[in-house]
């Protein structure tokens, strides 16, 4: 690997804890930290590491996790006990305190650990942006974007995000929040609500009676109150099933080149949920690891500073695929990689599929029929456009 050498004049900061890893929510939950260990495996056996300064993430401590959290519920995650038998309730069950211990997020063994080293590494990565120290800095074991101030929801207990973009707002005065995790960002649009400092655009699968969370309509934008400043300043893009590269990239270059070019952020904070590819086992869309890292490649080509996060993504190989992809165009790499799987990659079995030889970017699995006409898509972006006329800073 002797071809992945530093871009020159460019700092990538890479943030990721290995005891993060070795939680577990459950026999069949979804949510597998393991996939973690299995992306920065790939990482390093692409030589990528001499390309980028690499930090154990340390713990968030009670107060940091305190600047968005409230005290209460984080003396509860921290006190709470996991069950010997894990119960089978629904998160609906309104007799959940702080919707812990149902079947979405479970308490699990160390689990207060997790969240605050899930939330050290996102607040370590803004941390070197905010002191220049990184162009880009990335933290894969974030992303949890479903958390609320006093809530766990759909697997995210600590929203690393909110703290993460917090510390930012302390060094630049606007900040971009993209998300392309198959789900909703709702706990980040919520807890930016009602200011015009934080632009929020999450790209989605929405269908309101079906699939989690069942908000992010096209239609909400921000307080419907124009004298709050948040007005205007929430962007959803409500797709359908099977949305496949071409219209995903045109799609997200026509919405976030308006974006930042009505409200011309100062930093971005990219949500890489891995959940947007196909064959994943909870998502609905169609995208390859190229089409997904080509949101990544066109929010570098602003040159603005910039943390990538984690998220969902349920197939972990594919999830190592994507986010092995996506610090490969951190660090300006992709070129010189060879798109085989090193041979020496541990679990390299994972990426073997039938006969085909393992690569990198291709992901075997059934497509799903693309739901999305292209009226459709034109709709979304005309819609967002009208929106942004009201914007201007
Ligand atoms: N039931 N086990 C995405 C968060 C998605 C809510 C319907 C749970 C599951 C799912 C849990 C082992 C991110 C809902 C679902 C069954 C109420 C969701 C445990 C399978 C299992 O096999 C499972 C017993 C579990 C959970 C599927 N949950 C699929 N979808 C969503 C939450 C998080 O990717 O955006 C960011 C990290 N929850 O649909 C129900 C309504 C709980
Ligand atoms: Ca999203
Ligand atoms: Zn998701």
């Amino acid at each position: 690997q002797f071809g992945i050498v530093r871009p020159k004049g460019y700092n990538v900061s890479f943030h990721t804890n290995p005891e993060m890893e070795k939680h577990h929510f459950g026999q069949t939950h979804p949510m597998k930290p393991w996939r973690l260990t299995l992306a920065k495996s790939l990482i390093m056996s692409y030589g990528m590491p001499f390309a980028m300064d690499n930090y154990i993430a340390r713990a968030a401590t009670f107060e940091e996790l305190n600047n968005y959290h409230t005290h209460d519920y984080l003396d509860y995650l921290g006190t709470v006990l996991p069950e010997p038998v894990p119960r089978d309730v629904d998160s609906a069950n309104p007799d959940l305190k702080f919707n812990l211990g149902g079947s979405d997020c479970p308490l699990f063994e160390g689990l207060y650990d997790y969240c605050s080293m899930s939330a050290g590494g996102s607040l370590d990565a803004a941390r070197k942006v905010c002191n220049r120290e990184a162009d880009i800095a990335i933290s894969w074991g974030g992303g949890l974007h479903h958390a609320k101030k006093t809530e766990a929801s759909g697997f995210c207990y600590i929203n690393d995000i909110v703290l993460a973009i917090l510390q930012l707002l302390r060094c630049y005065p606007r900040v971009l929040y993209i998300d392309i995790d198959v789900h909703h960002g709702d706990g980040v649009e919520e807890a930016f609500f009602s200011t015009d400092r934080v632009m929020t655009c999450s790209f989605h699968k929405y269908d309101p009676c079906n699939f989690f969370p069942g908000t992010g309509a096209l239609e909400d934008n921000g307080p419907k109150n124009e004298l709050n400043a948040g007005a205007h300043h929430a962007i959803n893009v409500p797709l359908n099933d099977g949305i496949t590269d071409e219209q995903y990239a045109w799609l997200f270059d026509s919405v976030i080149g308006k974006i930042v070019e009505t409200f011309r952020p100062s930093a971005i904070a990219l949500q890489c949920g891995a959940d947007s590819l196909a064959g994943d086992r909870l998502g609905r869309f169609n995208l390859q690891v190229q089409g997904h890292g080509q949101c990544v490649a066109y929010c570098k080509k602003l040159g603005l500073p910039m943390i990538l996060f984690g998220g969902g993504g349920y197939t972990p190989r594919n999830v190592a695929r994507a986010w092995s992809w996506e610090t490969a165009i951190a660090v300006q790499c992709e070129d010189k990689l060879d798109r085989t799987i090193p041979a020496h990659t541990p679990w390299r079995e994972h990426f073997r599929q039938e006969e085909l030889l393992p690569t990198l970017e291709q992901i075997v699995g059934d497509p799903r029929p693309n739901k999305n006409p292209q009226k459709r898509v034109q709709e979304i972006v005309q819609h967002v456009h009208e929106q942004l006329r009201f914007v201007q800073h």
